[in-house]
């Protein structure tokens, strides 16, 4: 894509292709558990409408887990329970949950249902949340970043702050890919 982009920049192409290349971006969580053993990841690819969010992991207890992006780009703290990075990205002031009338935050994402044998892999979509800020989004890459936090129980998506999910079990500091 860079290689294309410099090409194009002397030409007419130039406006397509850099809107282009904002629509591709790519950022990555390398998903850690809290003794810092790298069990999964997440990867982030900016659409026109929202963000695809990839998810793999292993090593979590079977059945639905709720995770979300949370508002600060810290994870260095596994033996408190990674409660550095905070509460959910959310911006505007939205009250937690999908299922909420005064809903979702920018932060809300589906639960995960784990495998028996402690593995997902899921491709999930938000339209609330960007890499910078795209269409108003709420920003992932803002000046004190994001993380994406694996809970520990099922985020019944109501609930106030997090939906009851529980302690955070796996953490991920999400970092702009080139
Ligand atoms: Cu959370």
């Amino acid at each position: 894509m860079k290689t294309a982009c410099t090409a194009a920049l002397s030409t007419a192409l130039a406006l397509v292709c850099l809107g282009s290349a904002h629509a591709n971006g790519q950022a990555v969580a390398p998903l850690q558990d809290r003794a810092g053993q790298v069990v999964g990841e997440v990867r982030f690819t900016e659409g026109p409408h929202g963000l695809l969010v990839y998810v793999s992991a292993k090593g979590l207890p079977p059945g639905p887990k709720g995770i979300h992006i949370h508002q600060v780009g810290t994870c260095a703290d596994g033996d408190k329970g990674f409660v550095a990075s905070g509460a959910h990205l959310n911006p505007s002031g939205k009250k937690h949950g999908w299922m909420n009338p005064e809903g979702p935050d920018a932060g809300d994402l589906p639960n995960l249902i784990v495998h028996a044998d402690g593995s997902v892999e899921v491709e999930l979509f938000t339209t609330l949340a960007s890499l910078t800020g795209q269409g108003g989004r709420a920003a992932l890459l803002d000046d004190n970043g994001a993380a994406v936090v694996i809970h520990e129980n099922r985020d019944d998506h109501i609930t106030q702050p997090i939906g009851g999910a529980g302690a955070r079990r796996f953490c991920g500091v999400v970092k702009a890919q080139p």
